[in-house]
C-alpha cells in the first residue's frame, strides 16, 4: 500500500525521516519531489493538499489528514469520495492542553497588564480572584477540549461546554444553537476549539462576544486556537479597543502568516501565536497514522473518520 505525502506549504522531512524509521514497510511518495505514476498511489497523507492532485489518484483508498482540522481537504471540491481520516493523538491532545492552560492562566493572571507594567518599570498589584470563581466555557467539546477539561477543573477553573450533539459529559454541557446563548452568559473566558464549517465560519463575531458574562474581573475572554475562519478578527479588534474583551489569544488567522500591516499585532491586551497551539510531531504521529491504516486494511473501526457532511 503506497501513501502520497501531499502539502502545499508543510515542510515534510521530519515526517518523511519519521515514516522512514517507522514503518519501512509502507512505501511513501512526495508529491512535488518524486515522480510516481499515480494509479500505484493507495493513500493520500495530507496538510493543506494543493487543490487538482487528489483527483488525479485513480486508485486512492483513503485520505489521512496530519493535523486534526479537515477543512482543507474538504474543502477540495474534486477530490475523490474516499474515506478521510482526521488525526487524533494523545501527542495532539497534550499539546493543546499546555496552549490552553497557558492562555487561561495568562489572562486569568492578567500577564499582558503585567508585562506592559515591567516595561514601564512599574509596580503595581491587581485584585486576582480565585480560580473557583472564573468560568472557562470549552467552544466545541471534542477530543482536544474533552483533553483539556480535567487539567482546567484540577486548576480549580469551573468548565463548561458546548457541542453540536447532545452527549453525556462530566461537565455541565450545552449544545447546538439553542444552548449557545446560556452557555456564553455562563462564560468568563471563552476557549473555541471548534472545526472550521459552514455552519461554525465566522461565528467568534461581536454578536457572540456581546453575549458573553461580563461578571468576572478578568474576563470577558476569547482564546480561539480552532481555525483563523471561525473569526471575524475586525469585531475581535473593536470589542479589545472598547474594553468589551479584556483579552484575547488567538493562533490562528483568516490569512497566515499574518500579514506585518494587519492591525492585530498592536491590539491591547492580545497575545498572538503563528498557529503553533498543538503541532504534531512526527515521530509520535506516524505510528498513529499507520494504526489507522492498518485498522482500514482490517475492516476495523477507524478512529476520527470524518463525516464529510458535518465537516469534521
Ligand atoms: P473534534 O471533531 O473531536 O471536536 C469538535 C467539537 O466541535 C465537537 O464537540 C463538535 O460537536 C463541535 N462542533 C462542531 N460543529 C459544531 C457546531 N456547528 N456547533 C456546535 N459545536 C460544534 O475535533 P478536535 O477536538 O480534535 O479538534 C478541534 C479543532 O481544533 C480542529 O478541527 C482544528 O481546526 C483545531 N486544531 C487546531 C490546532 C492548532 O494548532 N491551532 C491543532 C489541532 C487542532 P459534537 O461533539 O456534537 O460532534
Ligand atoms: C490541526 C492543526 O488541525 O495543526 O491539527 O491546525
Amino acid at each position: 500500500m503506497t501513501t502520497l505525502f501531499l502539502s502545499a506549504d508543510r515542510n515534510l522531512d521530519d515526517w518523511i525521516a519519521a515514516w522512514r524509521e517507522t514503518a519501512p514497510d509502507r512505501p511513501i511518495l512526495v508529491h512535488g519531489q518524486d515522480d510516481y505514476d499515480p494509479a500505484r498511489i493507495d493513500y493520500a497523507l495530507t496538510w493543506r493538499p494543493p487543490s487538482g492532485v487528489m483527483q488525479t489518484l485513480p486508485n486512492l483508498k483513503a485520505i489521512f489528514n496530519m493535523g486534526a482540522g479537515v477543512d482543507a481537504v474538504v474543502a477540495d471540491p474534486d477530490r475523490p469520495p474516499v474515506p478521510i481520516v482526521r488525526l487524533v493523538d494523545n501527542d495532539l491532545a497534550v499539546r493543546m492542553s499546555e496552549y490552553v492552560v497557558l492562555q487561561v492562566l495568562s489572562h486569568f493572571r492578567q500577564a499582558p497588564a503585567y508585562a506592559a507594567q515591567q516595561a514601564r518599570r512599574e509596580w503595581t498589584p491587581h485584585d486576582q480572584p480565585s480560580a473557583p470563581s472564573a468560568r472557562v466555557g470549552l467552544m466545541g467539546y471534542g477530543v482536544l477540549a474533552q483533553h483539556c477539561a480535567p487539567i482546567l477543573l484540577a486548576l480549580g477553573f469551573n468548565v463548561i461546554g458546548w457541542s453540536r450533539s447532545k452527549k453525556p459529559s462530566d461537565i455541565t454541557l450545552y449544545h447546538g444553537r439553542d444552548g449557545l446563548p446560556e452557555f456564553l452568559a455562563r462564560t468568563d473566558i471563552l476557549v473555541c476549539l471548534l472545526p472550521m464549517t459552514e455552519d461554525t465560519r465566522g461565528i467568534l463575531n461581536a454578536d457572540l462576544i456581546a453575549q458573553l458574562s461580563t461578571a468576572s474581573p478578568v474576563g470577558p475572554v476569547l482564546i480561539n486556537a480552532g481555525r483563523g475562519g471561525l473569526q471575524k478578527s475586525d469585531e475581535i479588534l473593536a470589542a479589545l479597543q472598547s474594553g468589551a474583551l479584556k483579552g484575547a489569544s488567538l493562533d490562528v488567522f483568516e490569512t497566515e502568516p499574518l500579514p506585518a500591516d494587519s492591525p492585530l499585532w498592536d491590539a491591547p491586551n492580545l497575545i498572538i501565536t503563528p498557529h503553533v497551539a498543538a503541532v504534531p510531531d512526527p515521530a509520535a504521529t506516524v505510528t498513529s497514522i499507520t494504526s489507522r491504516m492498518t485498522a482500514f486494511e482490517r475492516g476495523d473501526p477507524v478512529a476520527g473518520l470524518v463525516d464529510p457532511v458535518r465537516g469534521y
